[in-house]
């Protein structure tokens, strides 16, 4: 064992997923080690101080660094002590996949090597998240522990050991740690068998139904064609991009209607496809699209909680609840309220999800973000959403867009947006926010657009779990006539900052309305009220989902 003296770099706080930063950044010399060191510390008391007998789960989504990150990983894992490690054959395991193989082979924790939708390669992005044994991200108690240590470290452990072959399954001993490189498919898979009824969906394909998945080049590939293509029999070619690549093509992994142009381009016209969806690089988030349709990730959720009881067997016995991320649409609370069920309005980040689901209040969970989930992990899971909605067009017998259609006749519609301003100057963001915090309380009865504020606030959250409370969330703005605008800023980014603005508007009216008239008032009027073209020099997003 080798103790390598080292000191603190600053930022080492994990965001809303993780620590994410440059890929330059993680490979100077000591900076990946100090955060890797910092989680051992951070967490050994939970092992009783010691890891023996502790399984750690490694893997990534095959970005440019992952393989060194790992071989980097595995020498400070066993100098540290752990019993046994699982590592992805290639360095490859989606989020979803690490989650279900903490749950499956009851490991410890595991560290996941990823910067999600961002852009990799060395001069992009690269990250690393930390989730504890019940397959979760670590909540924020465990992630300050984390950055705690960064502050204050003055040394790492490491092993000196050659580079372990990860091609190859199968298993080495390097000092008292077993490394066991394993099939990064088999117990993702396994759980997806459980929860959903292959042999229908087979049927389904069979009797001609065709879709698109678009694996953007990153991790969910592998799993994708062996779900869809190699399991439910889905012709060759329908996953495309389907190898994960050190840079994803050169693309962003990021499954929106901008940077999955190409799948959004053949989902359109007469000739199209019945289904198309697309994941993140690390296949946490999902894209849904019909023909010359897409749906939005909030009424997503609302539709999958709609139909999960009737058309997946792992739902058969209902929800226990639903839960969302306050910037989601409130379109899900409405299924929950027919349904009778609760639903929970957490902070965003999926580690608020883990304790209702852990206490079985709840089934279903999403954001807007691109993220649907269940309790069959404790991630978001992309692939998962997609086999949910093929159960649901394979039992319904509809289209995309009649799915959603209905839903909006039985519910209404939340007209909903979600406005970024990426690369802004990180100062005076701040200030911005801090500035509108200040004046919350006297915002009530001031006009805004076509209606007045009824009330403003920073939304914060106490855990029904465990009572730990999470202040400063995200401001939100709540109009008289029902319509609401949320402001935050993010917790991915690796450069500036980025505001988000979430705009929504409920109309009983079928859907019939057009969603960027129906939000045009609200939308000018924020930003003539947060003026934006005066603080930042423009008032134009850079992107819209
Ligand atoms: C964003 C999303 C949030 C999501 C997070 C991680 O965070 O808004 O909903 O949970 O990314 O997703 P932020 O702080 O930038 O708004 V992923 O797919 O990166 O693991
Ligand atoms: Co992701």
């Amino acid at each position: 064992m080798q103790t390598v003296q080292t000191k603190p770099f600053e930022g080492q706080r994990p965001g809303t997923s993780g620590l994410r930063k440059k890929t330059r950044v993680f490979m100077q010399p000591g900076y990946l080690e100090n955060f890797v060191q910092s989680v051992f510390d951070g967490v050994r008391a939970d092992a009783d101080g010691d890891f023996r007998g502790r399984t750690l789960v490694v893997g990534g989504d095959g970005r440019y660094y992952n393989r060194e990150a790992i071989q980097i990983i595995i020498r400070m894992a066993a100098a540290n002590g752990f019993g046994r490690l699982l590592v992805g054959r290639g360095g490859i395991l989606s989020t979803p996949a690490v989650s279900a193989v903490i749950r499956r082979r009851q490991a410890f924790g595991g560290l996941v090597l990823s910067a999600s939708h961002n852009a990799g390669g060395i001069e992009e992005d690269f990250g690393i998240k930390y989730n504890t044994r019940n397959g979760g991200p670590a909540p924020e108690a465990v992630t300050e522990r984390i950055y705690a240590e960064t502050q204050k470290i003055e040394r790492y452990l490491t092993i000196q050991h050659a580079d372990v072959d990860l091609e190859k399954e199968g298993g080495i001993r390097i000092g008292e740690t077993e490394v066991l490189v394993i099939d990064p498919l088999e117990d993702y898979t396994a759980i997806m068998e459980e929860l959903f009824d292959f042999d229908a969906l087979r049927a389904h394909f069979a009797g001609g139904f065709r879709m698109l998945f678009d694996a953007m080049s990153a991790v969910t590939g592998p799993y994708a064609t062996h779900i869809i293509e190699g399991r439910l029999g889905a012709p060759a070619g329908t996953v495309l991009n389907g190898t994960p690549l050190p840079d994803f093509g050169g693309h962003h992994p990021d499954p929106n209607l901008v940077h999955a142009a190409e799948l959004v381009l053949r989902m359109s016209g007469e000739g199209a496809p019945d289904f198309g969806a697309a994941c993140d690089g690390d296949g946490d988030r999902n894209l849904i699209l019909g023909r010359d349709f897409f749906v939005t990730p909030g009424d997503s959720l609302a539709v999958i909680a709609q139909h999960a009881r009737d058309c997946i067997p792992g739902y058969r016995e209902g929800l226990a609840g639903a839960a969302r991320s306050m910037p989601t649409s409130t379109a899900v609370d409405r299924v929950a309220k027919a349904l009778g069920i609760n639903c929970y309005e957490t902070p965003t980040g999926w580690k608020f999800f883990g304790n209702l689901m852990d206490a079985g209040l709840v089934t279903i969970c999403g954001e807007e973000s691109f993220g649907t989930g269940s309790n069959h992990v404790r991630e978001k899971d992309g692939l998962w959403a997609v086999l949910t909605w093929l159960s649901i067009l394979a039992v319904t017998g509809k289209s995309v867009a009649e799915i959603v259609g209905d839903h909006w006749r039985e519910f209404g519609r939340s007209y909903y947006q979600r406005h970024d301003y990426e690369g802004l100057d990180a100062a005076a963001a701040a200030d911005m926010i801090g500035s509108l915090r200040d004046g919350l309380a006297s915002l009530t009865g001031t006009p805004l657009g076509q209606s007045t504020v009824a009330r403003a606030d920073d939304f914060s959250y106490t855990d029904p779990v465990d009572g730990s409370t999470s202040a400063r969330q995200g401001i939100r703005i709540f109009l008289e006539d029902g319509s609401r605008v949320v402001l935050r800023l993010s917790g991915t980014g690796t450069a500036g900052a980025t505001l988000r603005v979430y705009l929504e508007q409920f109309r009983d009216d079928a859907g019939r309305g057009d969603l960027e008239e129906i939000l045009a008032p609200l939308t000018r009027a924020t930003r003539d009220f947060l003026r934006l073209r005066e603080r930042f020099g423009t008032d134009e997003p850079t992107v819209i989902t």
